[in-house]
């Protein structure tokens, strides 16, 4: 017999995270502390028509146990609600994040451009960024092996500009026809819906090695930029030649750079790997973590600048989103930066709904007819209009201009704002309403256009292979293993062995000793010929040292986390030396214990941890420390996840400080006897410094080929 509810009971709520203390409901926060719900916590709940709600426990029934009542409306509501709560994600670039900031610009260009946000020294732009990869659906894991869309909004004075770029300055194919073709290949196979997130299957190197044009971008994707530490240690480029064109109507070609003022820095793919498990939010946590903290990541804006002449002597066309110039030749020049300071409100409002459009430009920046940009202006504002549901997505605060604006644009879905008055058309009798503006308005550059209507690609983008070796022999040493390496691990999964001998033929057009690593590792009884060339690979194009991102790493360990396993019994002083030591580099330190309760030092006092053995692996740092004690280390030892914490962060070629009680540590997970200048021993407090002098290096490369990780 079901029990009678009573007035009381049914106004209590069931949701643990709710008390009710003196009548005003409480939040408990993630954190377990209390804090009030928005302004006015003692607000009556009601339906989205305004009605109050009295009881939103229970449906209308018929009876205690009886049928549901079709009438009860705030149920149907509430439901209703709650089905239609998804959008369509993404067709690509679904899984995404993204932040709040300005940019602020260093000096005028008003020689270059008209655009506003370029006029004036110390003017504050706000904007958004929304950083992303590509092939994997919503809920995938960060660490996948993809390009990055790294996406800029910038709110000027004369309409909003978006740069819609990537963390990788070219791409897969010359033509915008091909995108379709491309996405799904790398996409999951359409019949059995997997791999989620990986392109290291077959349906995505068929396409590849039936795609020369794709083979620079292939080297980039298969290097360690597809594989960043942090979206705050990673490049941006606009891609595309761009136009900046000036109040006197001339234009310049520009191409867009963004440079992380931390370094850039990637991990390694073994570690890529485990980091997908131990933390699939790695990137979303590290942006949340830095921001929230006051650790404000920061880019800065550079250009390449460029005349019609220069684009006539460069080796390559201009307009081939396939190559690069590089900075050696054509120096980047920083005109502002980039800041980013706030976190969303709210995820699905801003980041989710956020619609990046590359035709989005004020006056005085313009296009070039690069055929991959012009595909690109048809293509974004038709899938905002899919995925947001009509013509109204700019009534979206995201979305809307940060400056005044004024046209006819009426109803449709969801429109909140409409025109006011009798005249919504221009020209009319009455003087109402905004007016176009021949002076202030957007004027497209006059550029001279003539020719037949054919379908071709021009012969000055056959070259696919020259600069895909120029961007293999600017790597280091190390860097070249891991293309290797990711080439052997991706090809690896592509079971038709066809495929894997084609891309080892276009390999060979590339690198000789890269393709046959390739084709050793994977086993190859014998070499295929190099693929046909349409041009063949010019050997002359001197290596780029601005493509390698150890060459571009960070100067110190800002920005960086040091993962420091400790035990009972731990040497206080010495943890707080070390704590010092490495916030003084404006790096931070997180406790890892065997309960994430923490440990008690040997002072006597309280260590709290931040994560449990198990739930804190060294993947999740950028180097770590050890600091047991004799009493402990034993039993520490004894821990497979330990063990694991160490053996991984050698293998990851990670820097490794330890004091003399972990050494049975260093035993047990195998790497005693490889003790290098990555490992370092901390007996007392002035061995600190030495070890945290030498962070801001990230990794001992030169371990790699000892271990199993470098045997490419
Ligand atoms: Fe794209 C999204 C970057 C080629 C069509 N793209 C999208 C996003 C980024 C890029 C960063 C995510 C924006 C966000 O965070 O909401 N796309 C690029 C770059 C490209 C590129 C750097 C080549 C240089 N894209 C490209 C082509 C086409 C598209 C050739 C189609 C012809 N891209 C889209 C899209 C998306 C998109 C389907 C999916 C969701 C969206 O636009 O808003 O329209």
């Amino acid at each position: 017999m079901a029990k009678r509810l009573t007035k009381s009971t049914r106004s209590k709520t069931s949701d643990p995270h709710t008390v009710s203390i003196h009548d005003q409901h409480l939040h408990r926060g993630a954190g377990g502390e209390l804090h009030q719900f928005a302004e006015n916590r003692q607000d009556v709940l009601t339906t989205s028509q305004g009605g109050p709600v009295a009881d939103d426990q229970n449906t209308l029934r018929v009876g205690a146990r009886g049928s549901a009542l079709i009438e009860d409306f705030h149920f149907r509501e509430k439901i209703f609600h709650f089905d239609h709560e998804r959008i369509p994600e993404r067709v690509v670039h679904a899984r995404g994040y993204g932040a709040h900031g300005f940019f602020e610009t260093y000096e005028s260009l008003s020689d270059v451009t008209r655009a506003d946000i370029f006029q004036r020294a110390g003017e504050k732009t706000p904007v958004f960024v929304r950083f992303s990869t590509v092939a994997g659906n919503k809920g995938s894991a960060d660490l996948a092996r993809d390009v990055r869309g790294f996406a800029v909004k910038f709110y000027t004075k004369e309409g909003n500009w978006d740069l819609v770029g990537n963390n990788i300055p070219v791409f897969f194919i010359q033509d915008a026809i091909k995108f379709p073709d491309m996405v799904h290949a790398a996409k999951q196979e359409p019949d059995r819906a997997f791999p989620q997130a990986q392109t290291a299957h077959d349906n995505f190197w068929d396409f590849i090695s039936l795609t020369p044009e794709s083979m620079h971008m292939i080297m980039w994707i298969m290097s360690d930029r597809a594989i960043p530490r942090s979206f705050r240690f990673m490049e941006g480029f606009g891609v595309h030649t761009f136009r900046f064109v000036n109040a006197d109507d001339q234009s310049t070609f520009v191409k867009f750079h963004w440079k992380p003022k931390l370094g850039l820095q990637s991990v390694a793919w073994n570690e890529a790997v485990k980091i997908n498990g131990a933390d699939p939010d790695f990137h979303r946590r590290d942006l949340w973590q830095s921001i929230t903290s006051g650790n404000f990541p920061e880019w800065e804006l550079s250009v390449q600048l460029f005349d019609q002449d220069f684009a006539d002597s460069f080796d390559f066309d201009i307009l081939d989103p396939t190559k690069i110039i590089p900075e050696e030749i054509l120096p980047v020049r920083p005109v502002g930066r980039l800041v980013l300071d706030r976190m969303p409100d709210n995820f699905f409002a801003e980041t989710e709904q956020v619609a990046f459009m590359t035709q989005n430009v004020p006056p005085g920046i313009d296009f070039s007819n690069d055929p991959l940009l012009q595909g690109r202006n048809f293509s974004y504002l038709d899938t905002q209009l899919k995925r947001l549901g009509g013509p109204n997505f700019t009534h979206l605060p995201i979305n809307a201009p940060k400056c005044p604006f004024h046209h006819f644009q009426q109803d449709g879905h969801m429109a909140m704002r409409n025109p006011v008055g009798r005249t919504n058309y221009q020209p009319n009798s009455f003087g109402e309403g905004p007016r176009e503006s021949p002076a202030k308005g957007y004027r497209h550059f006059a550029a001279q256009e003539q020719g037949t209507k054919v379908r071709l690609r021009a012969e000055s983008f056959a070259d696919h292979y020259s600069q895909a070796r120029q961007f293999y022999i600017s790597q280091t040493g190390a860097e070249q293993r891991h293309i290797a390496m990711a080439l052997t691990f991706e090809l690896s999964k592509v079971e038709t062995p066809v495929i894997r001998e084609r891309m080892v033929a276009h390999l060979l057009n590339i690198d000789e000793t890269l393709a046959t690593t390739v084709a050793q590792k994977l086993g190859f009884r014998s070499m295929p010929g190099p693929a046909d060339a349409a041009i063949p690979t010019r050997q002359d194009l001197e290596a780029s040292p601005a493509l390698s991102i150890v060459e571009r790493g960070p100067k110190r360990f800002e920005g960086r986390k040091l993962g420091i396993f400790v035990s009972e019994g731990v040497d206080a002083k010495l943890l707080k030396a070390l704590t010092k030591a490495v916030t003084a580099e404006k790096g931070t330190v997180e406790i890892i214990a065997p309960k994430v309760g923490g440990v008690t030092a040997d002072d006597g006092n309280w260590i709290e941890a931040h994560h449990m053995i198990d739930g804190g692996p060294s993947v999740l740092f950028d180097a770590v420390a050890l600091l047991t004690s004799h009493q402990a280390i034993d039993d520490v030892a004894k821990e497979a996840t330990a063990r694991d914490f160490v053996a991984d962060a050698f293998q990851h070629c990670k820097f490794i400080g330890f004091d003399p009680s972990s050494q049975p540590l260093l035993d047990k997970a195998g790497i005693a006897a490889s003790l290098d200048e990555g490992t370092i021993q901390l007996s007392d407090p002035k061995d600190i410094s030495a070890f945290v002098g030498q962070l801001g290096k990230l990794r001992v490369w030169g371990r790699e080929p000892s271990v199993k990780l470098g045997k490419a």
